[in-house]
């Protein structure tokens, strides 16, 4: 990091079919702009089967697997690439626990309990390591990397 700067980070900030159809992005989007977040780059994307599953694949031999693909597929996704300093832990403790009935007890504020339901329908995504990040930057916004080079191609995305 050079003298002086802080050095910031990005992650991706996805809002799920549920937070879209429910028309929480406009107050989601409030939510991080106030929290100091800076939105890159955005795009709506709807998943088709493969995608999500890709996009899931750690979970693939999980029970709820199939359940987590019909949902992410019911409908279109907000994908935004965030920026600020610790924007991936920030951006994971903003947005509460996994399940959102629990997040209504224990994080009364947090994203997932102003527009989540429960364990499933959680209404938002945040990558959970550097390492998630770029990945999920690099699936969704084509030659996007971690540090923030943009290439010919950015602007577009499949
Ligand atoms: P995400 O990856 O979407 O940011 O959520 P997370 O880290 O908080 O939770 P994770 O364990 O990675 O689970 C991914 C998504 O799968 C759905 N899920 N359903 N029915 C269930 O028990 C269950 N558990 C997880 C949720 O949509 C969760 O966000
Ligand atoms: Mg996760």
């Amino acid at each position: 990091s050079s003298e002086g700067s802080v050095e910031k980070e990005k992650t991706i900030a996805l809002i799920k079919p549920d937070g879209v159809s429910g028309n929480y992005t406009d107050g989601i989007k409030r939510v991080i702009l106030e929290s100091g977040f800076s939105i890159l780059r955005e795009t709506i994307v709807q998943l088709d089967e493969d995608k999500a599953a890709n996009f899931y694949a750690e979970h693939s031999s999980r029970t709820f697997f199939s359940s987590l693909i019909k949902y992410m597929t019911s409908g279109p996704v907000l994908v935004m690439v965030l920026e600020k300093e610790n924007a991936i832990a920030d951006w994971r403790g903003l947005i509460g626990p996994t399940d959102a009935r629990k997040a209504k007890i224990t994080h009364p504020h947090s994203v997932r309990a102003m527009c989540g339901l429960d364990s499933e329908k959680n209404c938002v995504h945040g990558s959970d390591s550097a390492l998630s990040a770029q990945r999920e930057m690099s699936f969704f916004f084509k030659g996007m990397s971690s540090g923030g080079g943009f290439d010919k191609d950015a602007g577009t995305h499949t």
